[in-house]
């Protein structure tokens, strides 16, 4: 496994023969104190640290939070170097598979039990499913007046194909009481302070939630071993919620008889006014209520906005869609700010939580400028807006059409 921050360490104490050793080159006049030679700042480079898409885009680097573009979702598995990244606190450095282990307890737990990686595997059967996951916080910079945090535009989201076992196996082999209500999560990242006693992030999702088939403490992402900053060797996954409930780096799982009251798990984070506010409005985390389902959304990921077709061209649009439950029973796209909607070819999900491909050939009425608007409906009924829907203080579930720029010449 790389390790950024060792090998900082190493940089740091190294003598300057020895970080010429490492670029290849005599250094020739002396570095002063505490310099690093700019070839070697490629820590801050998310291509070289995680292996990441030149065209990720970095909002932060400490913590790392780097987010897709639309025209880089567009394959129908999320491979790993287009997948975002969100994290609270930091990466951890020592990940040793074969001595991980994952300990089930918390008041609800009818005994405390430890599973080895291996056994996790051997004991349960795996199951693979393509899985949504989307920040709660994905589309913030839509809002207005503005809320503090990750500024994401549209690429906080992924369709990965995660392999592992189900939490309801695990969780029925250990036994649970009556009164669990939720489960909780406790990962091995290290919170921003360096303090041991903070966890960065504990969050959880109600028991209904856990005993479902998609469930999973998955250890595969399409089938190679789960990168390192997607939470590596364990990871929960719970699509269908925000994906701040799926936890990565998993070594303890509390099943508890309340909500889980973990670090961002109450009011404010990761919840939104329980009834609609005025934009700007101050609520009281007594009224606020913590996001379970995500809402319908869909993302046009071909062409890239600004694509110029010619007079008389068709175009092809495809891109994906996807709701916190059920399935996308409709999808549109209009080319005159939504006066009229077109319907699009629209493909089943592969299994429940997957996105769904949708694709329309387009023609356009003469020479100009465009904006193609795409637009899902699930199967409740449920559309997105045009707008920004329902302002809240976090800035979360902005779920409002995608559009795209497109001249006919
Ligand atoms: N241990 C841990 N799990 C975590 C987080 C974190 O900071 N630490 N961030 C959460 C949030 S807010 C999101 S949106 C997703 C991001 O998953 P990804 O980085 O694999 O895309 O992980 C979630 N799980
Ligand atoms: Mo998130």
């Amino acid at each position: 496994m790389r390790n950024p921050s060792n090998r900082r360490n190493f940089i740091r104490k190294t003598s300057l023969g020895s970080l010429g050793a490492l670029l290849g080159a005599k250094i020739v006049y002396a570095l002063p104190e505490g310099y690093l030679p700019l070839a070697l700042h490629q820590e801050n480079d998310p291509g070289k640290l995680f292996g990441k898409h030149e065209e990720m885009v970095v909002l932060n680097d400490q913590p790392w939070n780097v987010e897709a573009q639309a025209h880089l979702l567009d394959e129908p598995v999320t491979p790993a170097d287009k997948m975002f990244i969100r994290n609270n606190g930091i990466i951890p450095e020592d990940v040793d598979v074969n001595s991980w282990t994952l300990t089930i307890k918390g008041e609800s737990s009818s005994q405390e039990k430890t599973y080895s990686l291996q056994e996790l595997k051997t004991k349960f059967s795996p199951h693979s499913y393509q899985l949504v996951l989307e920040c709660g916080g994905n589309g913030r910079s839509e809002f207005y007046p503005p809320a503090e945090g990750n500024q994401w535009t549209v690429g906080a989201v992924s369709c990965a194909r995660w392999t592992g076992v189900r939490l309801r196996d695990v969780l029925r082999d250990v036994g649970i009481k009556d009164n669990a209500v939720y489960i909780g999560y406790y990962g091995a990242d290290t919170h921003l302070s360096r303090d041991p006693n903070k966890n960065p992030i504990s969050r959880g999702i109600p028991i209904n939630k856990a005993m479902e088939d998609q469930t999973l403490l998955a250890y595969a992402m399409n089938d190679q071993d789960i990168p390192i900053a997607h939470g590596h060797p364990l990871r929960l996954i719970a699509s269908g919620f925000p994906a701040s409930a799926s936890g990565k780096w998993i070594h303890t799982l509390a099943v508890r008889d309340r909500v889980h009251d973990g670090e961002k798990m109450a009011p404010p984070s990761y919840s939104v006014p329980c009834e609609p506010v005025q934009p700007g409005t101050n609520v009281a985390n007594e009224d606020m209520c913590i996001i379970e389902k995500m809402p319908v959304k869909s993302l046009i990921t071909y062409p890239k906005s600004g694509a110029i077709i010619g007079e008389n061209q068709k175009l092809t649009i495809r891109g994906h869609a996807w709701t916190g439950a059920g399935n996308i029973s409709k999808m549109e796209y209009s080319i005159d700010f939504g006066a009229t909607w077109q319907a699009c070819k629209l493909q089943a999900a592969v299994n429940p939580y997957a996105w769904q491909r949708f694709e329309a050939a387009i023609t356009f009425p003469q020479k100009g400028y465009y904006e193609v608007w795409a637009k899902a409906t699930d199967s409740e009924g449920i559309s997105q807006p045009m707008l920004t829907p329902g302002w809240n203080p976090k800035g979360y579930l902005n779920n409002a059409c995608h559009r795209i720029a497109v001249k006919v010449s």
